[in-house]
C-alpha cells in the first residue's frame, strides 16, 4: 500500500479550552479518502478480538473488539485484566511515527479498537492506569464512522463537553486530563458503520 504521508498542510491544532485539560484536535490529520484507505487496510491486518471480562461474577463480552501492539515485552492493565502485547504491525509503526511527529509526543503502544455498530461503546472511564504516569499524553486517531466523544468532570459529572470525531481526526489528551475528566463513546440507536479508533500511549 502506498500513501502519500506527505500530503498534509502543517496545520495547527485547534486547541480545546477545558478547565484542568489539555486537548489538541486536528479535524483531519488525514485526509477522507486516505483515512478511508488505513480504515479499509487495518480492518483486514490487525488482530481484531473480542476481549470477555468478568462482572458480577458473570462473564461479559467487551461492547467493541480490540487488539494491543507494542514495542516492549510489558503487560498492562486496563478495563480490570492484564494484556499482553503484539509486536508492531509495520502500518501501525507507520502511523505512530507519523502521530509523534506532528504532536511532539513519544509513544511506544498503540491500543487499537473497533466499534462494529452503534451498539459498540465504551463507557465512562479515564486512562489513569499507573504504567501511564501522572500525566500521559495519548493521542487518539479515528477512521471510519463519525463517533461522539464525550468528557465529564470527574468530581462533578453535570460538567460535559462532546467532541465529533471524524474519519481521519486526531485527538492529543495530556496534562491533567485523564486527572479531572473521564471520557466515553456512548452507544447510539442509529444504524453506525464501522469506526476504529487507535490509541496512542507511552507506558513504563
Ligand atoms: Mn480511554
Amino acid at each position: 500500500m502506498t500513501l502519500d504521508l506527505f500530503h498534509n498542510d502543517n496545520f495547527d491544532p485547534e486547541r480545546i479550552d477545558l478547565p484542568d485539560a489539555e486537548l489538541l484536535f486536528w479535524p483531519k490529520f488525514y485526509s477522507t479518502p486516505d483515512a478511508q484507505t488505513w480504515f479499509e487496510h487495518l480492518m483486514k491486518t490487525v488482530a481484531w478480538e473480542e476481549k470477555v471480562i468478568a462482572m458480577y461474577g458473570r462473564d461479559v463480552k467487551v461492547p467493541r473488539l480490540s487488539a494491543w501492539y507494542a514495542d516492549t515485552q510489558k503487560n498492562y492493565t486496563y478495563s480490570g485484566n492484564m494484556h499482553t502485547p503484539i509486536p508492531w504491525l509495520p502500518e501501525l509503526f507507520t502511523l505512530k511515527q507519523e502521530v509523534e511527529n506532528r504532536t511532539g509526543e513519544k509513544f511506544n503502544s498503540v491500543l487499537c479498537n473497533l466499534y462494529r455498530n452503534g451498539q459498540d461503546s465504551v463507557a465512562w472511564h479515564s486512562d489513569d492506569e499507573a504504567e501511564l504516569g501522572k500525566e500521559p499524553a495519548i493521542a487518539s486517531l479515528s477512521f471510519g464512522e463519525t463517533r461522539i466523544f464525550k468528557l465529564r468532570r470527574a468530581d462533578d459529572h453535570t460538567q460535559k463537553f462532546d467532541i465529533e470525531l471524524p474519519s481521519g481526526s486526531c485527538v492529543l489528551m495530556r496534562g491533567k486530563t485523564q486527572q479531572a475528566w473521564q471520557h466515553q463513546i456512548a452507544k447510539s440507536t442509529k444504524p453506525l458503520q464501522a469506526r476504529i479508533n487507535l490509541t496512542f500511549r507511552l507506558i513504563s
